[in-house]
């Protein structure tokens, strides 16, 4: 099955792949550490190469313990909307913070960091979580002529998930690579994202199955 269009300039785009997300972090994802090896053996197929790396100050506005009285994992309601107060985590400058060892991060042509305003947290690897402040990436990519791009990373459900949607939204041909995802699964936020992936044309399939498909295409 051809699931990459023919003529399309590609990106692989890799979300967060950050100690705090991996088993033993901050704001550990179940088995984020088991992405790096599959994400690694992708690099070879691409040229253009982002990493995302989630930045946040010790203030920011997303932490629950910057809101008296909160907890993790309650919603607090922001001036841009609602918004999932989380542990401390990828504070700048901190181990968290770091991609994980294993990451051949020296395949990145560029890395992003996000979420580094105190007062907006940042999923999208596109957009603030304000919907409108952008953060550039979509800016890079089309001065590179790209409109397919590759999504792996942590976490399927948050930072993967509202990266992939707002791609689409963009135009973007958009393929997310399961097994190179994992979820925080909070409350059914992965089915959820999952439905509204599908729904909205972003192709969800394994590394194994993009690569043969590749082969020939890319
Ligand atoms: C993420 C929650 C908070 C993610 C980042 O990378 O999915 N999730 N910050
Ligand atoms: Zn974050």
């Amino acid at each position: 099955m051809a699931f990459m269009e023919k003529n399309l300039e590609t990106a692989l785009v890799v979300i967060d792949v950050q100690n705090d997300f991996c088993p033993g972090g901050h704001l550990a994802v179940p088995d984020g550490d088991q992405v790096v090896q599959p994400i690694n053996q992708l690099f070879e197929n691409f040229t253009h190469i982002i990493f995302t790396q989630d930045w946040h100050p010790a203030v920011h506005s997303s932490f629950a313990s910057n809101h008296h009285g909160f907890e993790p994992y309650q919603t607090v309601s922001m001036p841009y909307g609602s918004q999932i107060l989380w542990p401390d985590h990828c504070i700048q400058g901190e181990r968290g913070a770091e991609f994980h060892a294993q990451l051949d991060v020296n395949q990145a042509s560029v890395i992003l960091r996000k979420g580094t305003n105190k007062d907006i947290d940042s999923y999208s690897a596109f957009v603030e979580n304000d919907q409108k402040t952008p953060t550039g990436l979509h800016g890079y990519l089309k001065e590179h002529n790209i409109n397919q791009i590759v999504l792996v990373g942590l976490a399927t459900d948050f930072c993967v998930y509202y990266s992939a949607m707002d791609a689409a939204a963009k135009g973007y041909n958009v393929l997310v690579l399961i097994d190179c995802c994992r979820a925080i699964d909070l409350d059914g936020s992965l089915q959820q994202a999952q439905k509204a992936m599908g729904t909205n044309g972003i192709s969800l399939i394994t590394a194994n199955e993009f690569l043969s498909s590749a082969s020939h295409e890319l």
